[in-house]
């Protein structure tokens, strides 16, 4: 910015935008948003929501205003509130502090504002003008927008491959296919979702942490979609879990199970029984852990992700990076339950009718009834690639 050159609206927009983004991974079921206070074409306060339950975005600018607001204008990202929630609402704030006019982004769809926030300024003699740069607000918030439509998370599928779209060589080696800089966004992206699952297959075979390795960064909500109980006691997750929370989706089979009176050893006279035994030791030992079992209504021999979906929403999980092997990549495509895609992609070929690709199961049979995604964006990491897309046609 020169010196004397005022900014332009989109200019004081976007900068909101960028403030709104320092409260990525910390929202959460909240939007991240953010305010600038403009005053005779100089910049007198900035402010973000920062955290999930404290000041909301209009309030922290104002509070940060290194001069009076009276008079000037606000450019915030989202709608301002008009409900009281965790924090009294926004528009009173502006009203009080004599905000001449708000530019806005995004319009709020939450039922307790959808509209009612602009209605409320106008009505005091506050000039709004919304809609600048709305693209790139809901852009921000597309997690927010659907969990606060729907009460399900919203899913992100990620996967690295090589060129060839391969997951590991034929003997299952896939340390590493992405390069560092790659390996990094992942891990920014498991700070920003709130939950990450995986497979059993995947817990099985790499036993992994499923942790957020960033200097500050949150560490998501573990989901181990698990139907039969496979999960080892020694896994690392399991280890960790009183650490990091984690939940273990099983088939709802099991809930019986847990609730029957164990059996003491000698008791126990037919392989049903031992069985159940076997299970309910198994779930009191992984609680014991600190892991939360979830039971899930069962489909086709799996467990029922549109159920699982229902019942994470109603634990307020209002985003989720599928982290899933080849067979839950596939099982979450075809129940219709994902969002969007990250797909980075190394320029290297491995080769091999065996080796792993990252979306198996059936697969479609025509062209015709591919998954349609949209939206495509390209990034270069280091020397991998990094496609994001929406799904489309779910
Ligand atoms: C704003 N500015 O910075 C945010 C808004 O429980 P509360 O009080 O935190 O309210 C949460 C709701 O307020 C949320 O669902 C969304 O509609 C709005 N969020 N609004 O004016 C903000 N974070
Ligand atoms: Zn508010």
């Amino acid at each position: 910015m020169q010196k004397g050159t005022q900014m332009t609206d989109e200019q004081y927009m976007r900068r909101a935008i960028e403030l709104a983004k320092r409260g990525m991974g910390y929202t959460s079921p909240n939007p991240m948003v953010g305010a600038v206070i403009v005053k005779d074409g100089r910049i007198i306060g900035e402010g973000w929501h920062e955290r999930y339950g404290e000041l909301h975005a209009e309030r922290n600018a104002l509070k940060h205003c290194k001069e009076s607001p009276q008079g000037a204008d606000m450019y915030v990202t989202l709608e301002p509130c008009c409900h009281h929630g965790k924090q009294p609402p926004c528009v009173e704030a502006v009203i009080e502090a004599g905000i001449k006019r708000v530019y806005v982004g995004s319009d709020d769809p939450n039922p307790l504002v959808a509209g009612g926030g602009i209605k409320i300024l106008k009505e005091h003699g506050i000039e709004v003008v919304t809609q600048v740069l709305k693209d790139e607000c809901d852009r921000l918030n597309d997690v927010f927008f659907y969990f606060i439509q729907t009460r399900r998370p919203y899913v992100a599928m990620k996967y690295a491959m090589t060129m060839d779209g391969k997951i590991a060589t034929y003997s299952g080696l896939s340390k590493w296919i992405t390069g560092e800089k790659a390996r990094e966004h992942v891990q920014n992206l498991r700070h920003r979702y709130k939950a990450i699952m995986a497979g059993i297959g995947t817990v099985l075979a790499d036993d992994p942490l499923l942790t957020c390795r960033i200097e500050g960064g949150v560490n998501p909500i573990r989901i181990i979609c698990d139907t039969h109980l496979k999960l080892p006691l020694e896994s690392q997750i399991v280890n960790t879990a009183k650490e990091v929370p984690t939940i273990v989706a099983v088939s709802e089979r099991y809930h019986e199970t847990a609730q029957s009176e164990a059996l003491p050893d000698t008791e126990k006279d037919s392989i049903e029984e031992n069985n159940n035994y076997q299970k309910n030791r198994k779930i009191t030992r992984l609680e014991e852990n600190g892991i939360e079992i979830l039971y899930v209504a069962e489909k086709n021999g799996h467990i029922d992700l549109n159920d699982l979906m229902q019942k994470l929403g109603e634990r307020s999980i209002d985003s989720i990076l599928l982290e899933g092997g080849g067979i839950l990549n596939w099982s979450a495509l075809k129940s219709g339950i994902v969002n969007k895609v990250y797909a980075y992609i190394a320029p290297k070929l491995f080769g091999g009718a065996d080796a792993k690709t990252p979306i198996e199961g059936m697969g479609t049979d025509s062209p015709a009834h591919a998954v349609m995604l949209g939206n495509s964006k390209v990034t270069k990491l280091g020397d991998d690639f990094l496609i994001e897309s929406d799904v489309v046609n779910i």
